[in-house]
């Protein structure tokens, strides 16, 4: 468990259409900075149907799929790879629970979302699902990757 913590990772994290439209753009890109992780790449995108539904292929069969793809949908999204030791875990948390009146607070939803189809953020679930959106975000999107940052004190 100690080894997995200390490496160093990669996540996807998406600001929803609602983030951008409410001018939390700044905010949340805050929080991460803050944490210490680093941004690598960022892209405003309007998503695609088609991506929407590749994205959250997982969520097929859910009654609310048609709703969350509308959503996803309806603006633009902001795009962005972390990169830091724990970040997929870590992000998570940052971005709280899915239902935001259950995220504690403190979190991205807890503090600044009230509803599940508005909840602000999305953030990878694992590091493999991270890969494949960080994958699929820079060949159709061309949202991220491509350059690197210097760690912090590595000279
Ligand atoms: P995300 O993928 O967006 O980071 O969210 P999550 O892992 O916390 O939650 P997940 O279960 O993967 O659901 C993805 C998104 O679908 C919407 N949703 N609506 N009951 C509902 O109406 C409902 N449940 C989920 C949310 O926008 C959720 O973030």
């Amino acid at each position: 468990l100690v080894a997995a913590l200390e490496e160093v990772e990669e996540t996807y994290i998406m600001i929803k259409p609602d983030g951008v439209q409410r001018g939390l753009v700044g905010e949340i890109i805050s929080r991460f900075e803050k944490k210490g992780f680093l941004l690598k790449g960022l892209k405003l995108f309007q998503c695609p149907k088609e991506l929407a539904e590749e994205h959250y292929k997982d969520l097929k069969e859910k009654s609310f799929f048609p709703k969350l793809i509308d959503y996803i949908t309806s603006g633009p999204v902001v795009c962005m790879a972390w990169e830091g030791v724990g970040v997929v875990a870590s992000a998570r948390k940052i971005i709280g629970a899915t239902n935001p009146l259950q995220a504690e607070p403190g979190t991205i939803r807890g503090d600044l979302a009230v509803q599940t189809g508005r909840n602000v953020v999305h953030g990878s679930d694992s590091y493999d699902n991270g890969k494949r959106e960080i994958v699929s975000g820079s060949k159709k999107v061309k949202c991220v990757h491509g350059f690197r940052l210097r760690h912090p004190g590595s000279g």
